[in-house]
């Protein structure tokens, strides 16, 4: 039998802080329309549950459309079984908001088992230690537990989960959400956890490939494969700079070379990083310019530092020798000496600043 584990779709997420609004707006289409994408898979897969551990919206706020779009995908499979699973951003539950479909099973603050095929799948919603000793799981059924939260050494409780208080429990398969990206381990000598990860990123803290993890309990053990499903994917890269670069097109070069393998559909965040020479000037407006007209999205920020110490003008007279000697002995950040400095430099030679 076949179930999908997938988690932190963050439907409704604004994402308006990183992108512009039209560009924000459509992001939030994509993140449904995956949704419904990855329904459509699991139907031609014959999949018989869809596991959502946690985050299936961003927010409590959520529009009745969303609700009714979610819900919709749901009746229109009614021979798949939905595990829905409150996260710590969906803190409604969706059963407070709509009347839910048959095949809609949701969880709450006290543990839920439901039996789908071979398996049984069993939930709780603000999992803790007594939460951890009050899970009572039938040994010789096979157990698929649901829970959101971050692994943790420390005490169980607050989105947090020690695994070993769920070592001896009799779980098969763990299916977790909270954390972004997908990762798998064991929980003890029967059973493994995975985090699937989020369906799509939503900016640069989420980047490189996203979908969800498809599981087959017919074997010895629950396999989970990670499919790849998102539309598209965030990559934050760097451009190292050095003193050789003078020119601007020779730093366009640059920053388009640390670029070059990604798709146009994507969205691309470049750092400058290393050391630029005091003649090279950095207009990164002008850069994410050029990048936007390659790529769905483009930033280009500057975090490289100005190659000029106060040891390179140890022993010069002039009055640039001083300045700088004067600026990096100053007690100003680093990066407040080197805009001093560029400026400065650019005076000095005559130049606009
Ligand atoms: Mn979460």
């Amino acid at each position: 039998m076949k179930l999908i584990h997938c988690a932190d779709l963050h439907l409704e997420s604004r994402m308006d802080s990183s992108f512009s609004v039209r560009l924000a707006k459509d992001r939030r289409r994509e993140l449904l329309l995956t949704y419904k994408r990855m329904i459509a898979y699991a139907a031609e897969q014959g999949v018989a549950a869809v596991l959502i551990a946690g985050d299936l919206f961003d927010s409590g706020k959520v529009s009745r459309r969303a609700v009714r779009d979610v819900l919709s995908e749901m009746q229109a499979r009614p021979e798949i079984t939905f595990f829905y699973l409150c996260g710590n951003h969906d803190k409604n539950n969706l059963s407070s908001l709509s009347a839910l479909p048959e095949n809609c099973k949701t969880f709450s603050a006290e543990w839920r088992s439901y039996p789908v095929g071979d398996v049984v799948v069993t939930g709780i919603e603000r999992f803790d230690e007594s939460a951890a000793e009050s899970l009572s799981l039938d040994p010789s059924a096979r157990n698929v537990v649901m829970l959101h939260g971050q692994l943790s050494s420390g005490a169980s409780g607050n989105w947090n989960i020690n695994l070993k208080s769920l070592a001896g429990k009799y779980i098969d398969y763990l299916a977790l959400g909270h954390i972004h990206s997908h990762s798998f381990g064991r929980i003890d000598g029967r059973g493994k956890y995975a985090y699937s990860g989020c369906l799509e990123g939503r900016g640069f803290d989420e980047c490189g490939e996203k979908g969800f993890l498809l599981l087959e309990t017919e074997g010895r053990e629950i396999e989970s494969t990670f499919v790849p499903f998102a539309s598209m994917a965030l990559h934050a890269v760097n451009a190292e700079l050095d003193a050789s670069l003078v020119t601007r097109a020779e730093l366009e070069a640059r920053t388009e070379s640390a670029v070059k393998d990604i798709p146009a559909s994507d969205m691309v965040r470049v750092s400058l990083t290393g050391e630029r020479g005091a003649e090279l000037t950095v207009d990164t407006d002008y850069l994410s310019r050029v990048l936007s007209e390659k790529f769905r999205f483009a930033k280009v920020i500057d975090a490289s530092r100005l190659a000029v110490t106060a040891d390179d003008y140890k022993n010069d007279v002039s009055l640039k020798g001083e300045f700088v000697r004067l600026v990096r002995g100053s007690k100003l950040t680093p990066e407040e000496q080197d805009k001093i400095l560029e400026c400065g430099i650019r005076a000095l030679r005559g130049e606009d600043i």
